[in-house]
């Protein structure tokens, strides 16, 4: 019999390989199902070094560490030793399941709920798969797909509980947002100055676009994190290396090479940007939560399959936007993908700023109808009880 006392487990496996944003996904989702659902959360992590960079506390030559509340367990092979199967367990991003655990998973008496936490994407398709099953070929289990997503055939998008009223709250109190920048050593916005962060996967445009900033009558303040991608931005200004702290100035731009901020740090640093450009997942669904104007630079797929995702977002995106900034801010992220004119879509894109920051917050009243990941995740594994 199962005590009725004891909180239900579930063991969240992620494959990192030098990505960051899976694991910054999982290590927000985990974080969540313990502080706000009570769950006792296993995270399996392949590759702790590389999850230290997002979670510095992180030991990465222990096996077994709680953090936040989260079991951390290195996921090696053999597991060792072979762990007692949980209630519910996720493999995150089609990762696959040790063979020796879905083995346990088929002999444990009640079969676990199984989740396959897939990508994000807009497209339609997306909300006809998500939450269906496919049984094992030979094993008495079934496999749920659970996709995130924005329509409310989907599991939605990951956002705490109380994040957009801190978020609102840290953005209107001006001495907190002084200390902020004051913390992170950073020179307070000079007037009329547009502070962004730029985090991308680099760009054959990146040359136009800091002229494009460096010729601007308005001051540009660009944040940059550091790593491979901040090379080009230090060749741009005739220097080497792009250590965290460096400082650059040509004409209206400066640029700032950032520390990689711990997760809460850095979605405080999206809430106190003017624009945001951001990449991939996480970041990019961090971004909409910050209320302010966004670009996204999708991770590119062979033959160029992620413009079909960027397609599907722009429309629901732009849906319900004014003509004018709608067709600026396609243009725009049109441009910043396909690397080219850039800087002919730039001066559109800025003029309807304004346009864009309310519509930000339209986005997320919309977004907010759908529900949050986690909390979606929880009652589907509720309602799924097999
Ligand atoms: O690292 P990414 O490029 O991840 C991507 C996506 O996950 C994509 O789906 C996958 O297919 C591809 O990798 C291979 O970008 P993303 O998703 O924004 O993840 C970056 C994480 O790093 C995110 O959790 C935010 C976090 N971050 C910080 O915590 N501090 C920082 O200073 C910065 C710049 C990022």
């Amino acid at each position: 019999m199962t005590d009725p006392q004891r909180r239900p487990r579930w063991d969240l496996f992620c494959s990192v390989v030098d990505n960051y944003g899976d694991i910054g996904v999982c290590w927000r989702l985990a974080r969540q199902l313990v502080a706000e659902f009570g769950l006792e959360v296993r995270l399996w992590v392949d590759d702790l070094h590389s999850f230290q960079r997002l979670l510095r506390s992180l030991d990465p030559t222990r096996d077994e560490q709680i953090r936040r509340g989260v079991c951390v367990r290195r996921w090696g092979e053999p597991l060792e030793p072979e762990p007692s199967v949980a209630d519910v367990v996720i493999e995150a991003f089609a990762c696959t399941l040790p063979a020796s655990y879905i083995a346990a998973m088929a002999a444990r008496k009640s079969a676990p709920v199984w989740i396959n936490l897939e990508y994000l994407s807009a497209e339609a398709w997306v909300g006809e798969c998500h939450g269906l099953a496919s049984p094992h070929p030979q094993l008495p289990l079934r496999k749920h797909f659970f996709f995130p997503g924005f329509g409310a055939d989907t599991g939605g998008l990951l956002r705490e509980r109380g994040l957009l009223e801190r978020r609102r709250a840290f953005q209107a109190d001006s001495a907190g947002l002084a200390a902020f920048w004051h913390r992170l050593e950073l020179p307070q916005p000079a007037p009329g100055e547009l502070r962004l962060s730029l985090f991308s996967y680099g760009s054959a445009e990146l040359p136009a676009l800091l002229h494009c900033w460096s010729a601007s009558p308005r001051p540009v303040f660009c944040l940059l994190p550091e790593g491979r991608y901040a090379e080009p931005v230090a060749h741009w200004f005739g220097q080497e290396g792009a250590e965290p702290g460096a400082h650059w100035q040509r004409g209206n731009l400066q640029v700032r090479v950032m520390p990689f901020l711990e997760q809460d740090n850095y979605d405080r640093l999206l809430w106190a940007c003017d624009l945001n450009l951001v990449r991939g997942e996480d970041s990019f669904v961090r971004a909409q939560w910050a209320g302010r104007p966004l670009v996204w630079q999708l991770y590119r797929q062979q033959e160029n399959a992620h413009r079909i995702k960027l397609q599907a977002f722009l429309d629901r995106y732009t849906a319900g936007l004014a003509s004018g900034p709608a067709r600026a801010l396609y243009d725009f992220w049109q441009a910043w993908d396909r690397e080219t004119g850039v800087a002919a879509a730039w001066p559109a894109f800025i003029a309807h700023y304004d346009a864009l920051m309310r519509h930000a917050e339209d986005w997320i009243e919309r977004q907010k109808k759908v529900g949050d990941l986690a909390t979606n995740l929880v009652r589907f594994c509720r309602g799924s009880r097999l």
